[in-house]
């Protein structure tokens, strides 16, 4: 497997891990795009959006409530903070692992795109 979310999430290459449990995975972003960069990813190799089969629907509810948490636990959750999914080539998705970024510790761009 050469998805890099799956060789982190197998330690087989290092990431800035903040939290883990059996069916999630949070770590910052390489490259922040705001003070707090997180990206929340199932262990499973689900390459987009598009793959979630109707069964695996409840991971998405999941991450997000754990993005919640990490917010508050990052200190960003007062102030406010941004999720994000990025789907397809002009979505901006680079990394076919689906993942949740959350964005937060600054006053984020009024645009979305
Ligand atoms: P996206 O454009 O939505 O596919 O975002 C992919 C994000 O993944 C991007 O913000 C940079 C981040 N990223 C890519 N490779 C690595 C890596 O090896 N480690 C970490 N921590 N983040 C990575």
């Amino acid at each position: 497997m050469d998805c890099i979310f799956c060789q982190i999430a197998t330690g087989k290459i290092p990431g800035d891990i903040v939290y883990q449990d059996e069916e999630l995975l949070a770590f910052r972003d390489i490259n922040p795009q705001a003070p707090k960069h997180l990206l929340i990813i199932p262990r499973k190799h689900i390459p987009s959006l598009a793959e979630l089969s109707p069964a695996e629907l409840p991971i998405i509810g999941n991450m997000v409530a754990l993005a919640h948490k990490l917010a508050q636990q990052e200190g960003v959750a007062e102030t406010g903070y941004r999720l994000v999914v990025n789907y397809g080539e002009w979505g901006g998705q680079v990394v076919k692992h689906l993942h949740l970024h959350l964005l937060g510790g600054k006053k984020l761009s009024d645009k979305l795109g």
